[in-house]
């Protein structure tokens, strides 16, 4: 491996670098290694512009940060078409909501062979690109036509779908195929890898041994590299200023109220509807919790102008006015559901003020509100995570209470149970979710991922046949 080679991580969006801690767990992993030895960010610059534009380069905290902009008709066809429209839905399980179009995919093309040909210029010998997720699968396939020849590894961020719903993708084919152009591809769960293991010998005609998979006469390496957080940082925001100022306000609103939280984009895989049904369901068994318990629900909007978004959110709407128009009495109202994104030290504040923490998706990569809600708890006296069975979490936070989030009533229950639990409890299953979180932080994401890259053996990258 060259210790010298620059970092180039490669993502649809290119995020802030100062206050990265705004944008998510995401940007700040990468964020430090980036800086570490002085790399280049690329991807879109979350601007529309008329003409096609130029490539804009500038420095940020020695970061080299490298951005093209889209023009409405790519951003209409790439970002909100072929990626969020049917990418997205198909990774997430819901063909039911996948749409298909083809000029949308030859969008999604066309921006990936720009993308490759900007920054095939920029690259150096000895550089390691690192591409993110589902928007750029045929990334490596154009840099390889560029005679790129440098280590290239991609990670998946959502789950991987199983062979019977993949193929339901008109041209899956050439997709996984794509795949083939990348030195190693990372998954977030095993569960995912097995379930690409399988796509390749059931549907490609390929192998897969180990970490080796081979098909379409090339060869690459797989694994599985968990995402985590950054837990002492996280742990920080909720005891110190302004977090802890958060907490303290909450704190002095509840009045001894008990506060169970959820945070997630308004999505419709996060599981927010059936979410607010097993509320309603719990309400409904438990009178004693009437006057007592809130619901706290932060859902900033998101993709709002795709149609199955907007129409999620009008019945997710509904369900938070149902359930209150039920239960609420004049002095209490028990679902709080806001549509805004907060500051990230207010939510650590917010999560450390709330007993429970429910994340329950319908299917999700991996899921970080869940780690940074066990992350932001008084050791002393921690809050419960109630924790869908189908979020790649809860392969590794197996502490938590671990839920069908199909099953109302059992969802129900586990809120129940997480609010009447027992002190010593708590604390013992927190400090094992605490050790779990730190044995897989994000630091070590990172490290295993590059580590693993380097270690694909030396060789004409990306062409390398199959034996
Ligand atoms: C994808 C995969 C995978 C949320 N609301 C606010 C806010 N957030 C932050 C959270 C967290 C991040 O956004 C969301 O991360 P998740 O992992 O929960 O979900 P996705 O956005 O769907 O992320 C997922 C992840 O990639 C990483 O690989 O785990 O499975 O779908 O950090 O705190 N941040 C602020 N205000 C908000 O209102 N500041």
């Amino acid at each position: 491996m060259s210790r010298t080679g620059r970092l180039v991580a490669v993502s649809n969006r290119v995020g802030p670098v100062r206050g990265a801690a705004a944008a998510g767990g995401l940007a700040v992993g990468l964020v430090d290694a980036l800086r570490e030895r002085g790399g280049l960010w690329f991807g879109w610059s979350g601007r529309t512009a008329s003409g096609r534009g130029s490539l804009r380069q500038e420095m940020a905290d020695g970061i080299t940060l490298a951005t093209l902009d889209l023009t409405q008709q790519d951003f209409d066809g790439y970002y909100s078409g072929f990626c969020n429209n049917c990418l997205w839905p198909l990774m997430h399980f819901r063909i039911d909501l996948m749409r298909f179009e083809h000029r949308q995919l030859e969008a999604y093309r066309r921006v990936n062979t720009r993308f490759a040909q900007s920054l095939a210029r920029l690259l150096r010998a000895g550089d390691r690109v690192w591409v993110h997720d589902y928007h750029l699968i045929p990334l490596a396939e154009e840099l390889r036509r560029r005679r790129v020849r440098q280590r290239i590894g991609f990670f998946l961020h959502t789950p991987f779908p199983p062979t019977e719903i993949l193929s339901t993708l008109p041209e899956h084919e050439s997709l996984i195929r794509a795949l083939f152009a990348y030195d190693l591809i990372g998954f977030q769960t095993e569960e995912d890898l097995v379930r690409f293991q399988e796509h390749i010998r059931r549907a490609c005609g390929g192998t897969a041994k180990g970490g080796v998979v081979t098909a379409f006469g090339r060869e690459l390496r797989a694994g599985a590299f968990p995402i985590g957080i950054d837990v002492d940082q996280f742990h920080r925001y909720a005891f110190t200023a302004p977090g802890n100022r958060e907490f303290a306000r909450m704190q002095s609103v509840l009045r001894g109220r008990d506060q169970f939280i959820g945070v997630d984009r308004l999505d419709y895989s996060k599981g927010l509807l059936r979410r607010m049904d097993a509320f309603g369901r719990y309400l409904e068994g438990h009178p004693k919790a009437h006057g007592k318990v809130i619901l706290l629900q932060v859902a900033p909007v998101s993709r709002s102008d795709l149609i199955a978004y907007r129409s999620f959110r009008q019945e997710l709407d509904r369900e938070a006015a149902r359930v209150n128009g039920r239960f609420a009495r004049f002095d209490w109202t028990p679902v709080h559901y806001l549509n805004r994104a907060l500051p990230r030290r207010t939510l650590a504040g917010l999560y450390r003020a709330s007993r429970v923490g429910i994340v329950t998706p319908m299917r999700d990569g991996m899921n970080l509100v869940a780690m940074e809600y066990v992350a932001a708890q008084d050791p002393a006296d921690p809050g419960v995570l109630v924790l869908s069975r189908f979020a790649g979490a809860a392969q590794y936070l197996r502490e938590a209470l671990i839920v069908n989030p199909y099953d109302g009533e059992e969802t129900a229950a586990a809120m129940h149970l997480a609010r009447e639990m027992r002190i010593q409890e708590r604390r013992r299953r927190h400090e094992a979710l605490m050790r779990r979180l730190r044995a897989r932080d994000v630091s070590r994401w990172r490290r295993d991922f590059l580590a693993a890259l380097s270690e694909v053996p030396a060789g004409r990258q990306g062409l390398r046949k199959a034996r």
